[in-house]
């Protein structure tokens, strides 16, 4: 068995110009693994928090030098001949390091860089690929096993509003989800062919085919329902059905345009009470052919969260993101109050691999689902689609089929499928 030799990390800059993490561990066999750190730009109250430099003179404030010198001085020489396999050890002892709630005294950025370094060691130490070393993780760690059947269905992000685009949009997210009776190397081939009808359908209506954070079209629209408009002329256009072949998606992304106790959205010429903005969606998800609802509601709004549940469709997938930020003591509440179905698990949201899995064993004997999302600011470590599949989620949110950063992880999850995930099972 292998040994640290060392660990050594540095900033890159990341899918929107901004500095993250990036670091290296090297085995005493030789071995070296590289990951990095994704980072939100619509950040949910409740997350574990991100260390920055603060400090004006340098991207804005955005560095992460003392990050890096925090594993650099700091931690590194501490794992110097430790077993890559300890990752509930060495995860546990990063937090105990930290001891803050929300890991704001050493950073989430820094525990999950070092993490996520434990994690890729462990998979090269067993000469695993690493979904199959996440599964073993997990199995490990909870005694349960996780069968290796599939890779998740992907959710496309093909329209970016809110926070991921300088356009009038104010929800987030529209996705479209093909259906789960597809193969993953199919639904990828519809996700591309539908990215490229639905450009061809805003050239034909003049609207904007630049992209958003996410890799998604960023169009000017009156309203916010004119994007599932088009959305679904576009299925319409590749002679798909709506409904069967592909489903619609939102990420609301609610808490944005939530103030003062009212929802404020340009397809209603008034701001919303609750209850009118419930009825709103609810007319929304029985027009269109809706799968995935996420963050329909604001992120602290418990109450409006469990009336919006109580009047949805049981096949409907409702997501919380900002609501739950992957968070043991929030998911348990949700279960209890039935606030939603799904919980979205994003690991730089808590801060380890090892609380991450945790999240998802809570989701998994709750029978809640739950969906592995990447961030608006992204690198092109593909870590999450592994994750994704040794955890066997019930989708992946990765954005859109379109920017290297996105396309990485999506091309990662389709050579899994073709090479890697049958022919040895
Ligand atoms: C979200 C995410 C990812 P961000 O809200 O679901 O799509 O966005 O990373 O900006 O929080
Ligand atoms: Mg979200």
């Amino acid at each position: 068995m292998a040994k640290i030799k060392s660990v050594h990390a540095y900033e890159i800059i990341d899918s929107r110009g901004c500095p993250t993490l990036e670091g290296q561990l090297t085995l005493d066999n030789g071995a070296v693994v590289t990951t990095s750190i994704p980072s939100g730009t619509s950040v949910g109250k409740h997350e574990a928090v991100e260390l920055r430099d603060h400090d004006a003179r340098r991207f804005a404030g955005m560095g992460v030098t003392r990050a890096v010198s925090y594993i650099n001085s700091l931690i590194a020489p501490k794992l110097v001949g430790a077993s890559p396999l300890k990752q509930q050890e060495i995860d546990y002892w990063l937090i105990k390091a930290d001891g803050s709630k929300d890991k704001s005294t050493l950073g989430a950025n820094t525990l999950l860089l070092v993490s996520q370094l434990i994690l890729k060691a462990g998979a090269a130490d067993q000469n695993l690929a690493l979904f199959r070393y996440v599964n073993q993780v997990y199995k490990n760690n909870f005694k349960s096993d996780i069968k290796l059947e599939k890779v998740p269905s992907p959710i496309f992000n093909i329209i970016n509003g809110g926070k991921h685009a300088n356009n009038s949009l104010e929800f987030q997210e529209f996705q479209i989800i093909p259906s789960s009776s597809f193969s993953y190397t199919k639904a990828y081939e519809m996700g591309v062919e539908l990215f490229h009808e639905l450009k061809h359908v805003l050239k034909y209506r003049n609207a904007n085919v630049s992209v958003g954070e996410e890799g998604g079209f960023t169009p000017n629209f009156t309203t916010n329902l004119d994007a599932p408009e088009v959305i679904n002329e576009t299925i319409v256009q590749l002679n798909l059905k709506p409904g069967l072949d592909v489903f619609i998606g939102f990420d609301i992304a609610a808490s944005h345009f939530y103030k003062d106790d009212r929802y404020i959205i340009k397809d209603r010429p008034h701001p919303l009470k609750k209850e009118e903005y419930i009825e709103f969606l609810k007319k929304v998800v029985a027009n269109y052919s809706v799968l995935i609802i996420e963050d329909p509601i604001d992120e602290d709004d418990w109450d409006g969260w469990k009336k919006f549940s109580s009047v949805m469709p049981d096949e409907i997938y409702i997501v919380g993101d900002d609501l739950l930020t992957t968070n043991k003591e929030r998911l348990l509440k949700a279960i209890k109050e039935k606030a939603c179905t799904t919980i979205l698990i994003k690991p730089n949201q808590i801060g380890t691999i090892t609380e991450t899995l945790e999240v998802v064993d809570t989701a998994r004997k709750n029978n809640f689902n739950y969906i592995v999302s990447h961030r608006s600011g992204e690198t092109n470590d593909c870590l999450i689609a592994d994750f994704a599949v040794g955890i066997q989620a019930d989708f992946v949110k990765f954005g859109a089929p379109s920017r290297g950063e996105r396309v990485a992880k999506y091309n990662r999850l389709w050579q899994i499928d073709r090479d890697e995930l049958k022919p040895s099972t």
